[in-house]
């Protein structure tokens, strides 16, 4: 008989690898790991470098495309990829490709759109970057009339969005943020406004909601997320108190995942969950908000890749040893794995004389395999 904690074992694991959300942060100068159902840690400094004695120096924005982590940095005027196991792969576009001061991004039919603010290696000021997924080629260069300080791009719909707004350093009353749409020619404006009227203020991330809306985190004033229709007209706004929302999530369980700073208390910056319908808040995370503490950016979907088969360990805790008896029983009761109940641990996993299958002419090696340890 299979006992129980190795039962609650693979339910547990199941449902962490299958859902989960990749948050970059700029004072760890890392990527941490959340769920995508509750928003509840997985795993602090998932990636934390660029290579051989590289430190990340302000990750803005982490997303997966294909079997690559794409993770733009601000500081290091770079946009880096790793495997879906968090190991560094190279340096895909750097200063050497005139971008400077870079934020969030997005990918779409084969190309990076990639936001740039600054002027330093050659880079234009506030525009989009444009390259080739597959060479890096450098594709051009979409300039918004007047354009600020770009921080993010997204897919809604046939559009391709850029959040745009000057710094809140300058006066936020006056200041009109703009949404482009870029996937127009020359480029449209989907929504506008500032502080003082509708409240858009220094849109950061975008994101789009299960009900096909738009949940800007408006990093302004008034602090709040901003959900937009179709037509990019304001149809709801939950307000923040003074939590700046940087980045922003629907999770499974219908709560926003926010990662969000807060105007200089020590202790609040963090990661926190908002009930649209209450609008209370709640926290998940928090640091201060200085170097070492938290100032997590922005939040993507991540699926971690399948745990590497280990011959003979049923239950995928690493090593092969009495535990795995019963599964391993069990999983000759599967022909060909159809119908095998545990999705956190393959089926092949019993395939100790490497067939492909598992048979009774597994049952000798995986007795000899008993012991073996794959971590
Ligand atoms: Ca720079
Ligand atoms: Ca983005
Ligand atoms: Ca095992
Ligand atoms: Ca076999």
């Amino acid at each position: 008989m299979r006992n129980g904690p190795v039962f609650a074992l693979l339910l547990c694991c199941a449902s962490l690898a299958a859902a989960e959300l990749l948050v970059t942060d700029r004072y760890r100068d890392s990527v941490h790991r959340f769920s995508s159902y509750d928003g509840s840690l997985v795993q602090l400094d998932f990636i934390v470098g660029a290579g051989p004695g590289v430190s990340l120096d302000s990750a803005m924005e982490a997303l997966v495309v294909g079997d690559r982590i794409w993770l733009s940095d601000q500081n290091l005027d770079s946009v880096f990829r790793y495997t879906l196991d968090g190991q560094f792969v190279d340096r895909f576009i750097g200063p050497a490709n005139q971008i400077d001061n870079i934020r969030g991004f997005h990918i779409a039919d084969g190309v990076l759109y990639l936001t740039n603010f600054g002027t330093a290696n050659g880079a234009p000021g506030p525009a989009i970057r444009k390259f080739d997924v597959a060479t890096a080629a450098d594709l051009g260069t979409i300039t918004m009339p007047g354009g600020r300080s770009p921080w993010d791009v997204v897919a809604f719909g046939a559009g391709l969005l850029a959040s745009d707004d000057t710094n809140i350093s300058t006066n936020p009353l006056l200041d009109t943020a703009i949404i482009w749409d870029i996937a127009q020619s020359p480029v449209g404006v989907f929504a506008s406004g500032s502080a003082g009227t509708n409240g858009l203020s220094l849109p950061k991330q975008m994101t789009v909601l299960s009900n096909g809306r738009l949940l800007v985190a408006n990093n302004g004033t008034p602090r709040a997320l901003l959900e937009l229709n179709a037509a990019g007209q304001i149809v709801a706004t939950y307000p923040l108190g003074t939590l700046r929302p940087n980045g922003l999530y629907e999770l499974e369980n219908g709560r926003i995942f926010i990662a969000g700073e807060d105007t200089g208390v020590l202790g609040t910056n963090g990661l926190y969950t908002l009930d649209r319908t209450s609008g209370m808040l709640t926290p998940i995370l928090l640091g201060n908000q200085t170097p070492g503490g938290l100032l997590p950016h922005y939040v993507n979907y991540y699926a971690p890749p399948p745990p590497a088969v280990c011959p003979g360990d049923l239950n995928c805790d690493g090593v092969v040893n009495f535990d795995d008896i019963d599964l391993f029983v069990e999983a000759l009761g599967y022909p060909d794995g159809a119908g095998w109940p545990y999705p956190g641990c393959p089926w092949v996993s019993g395939d100790c004389n490497a067939d492909g299958q598992v048979t009774f002419d597994d049952i000798d090696p995986f007795v000899a395999r008993i012991g073996s340890d794959c971590r």
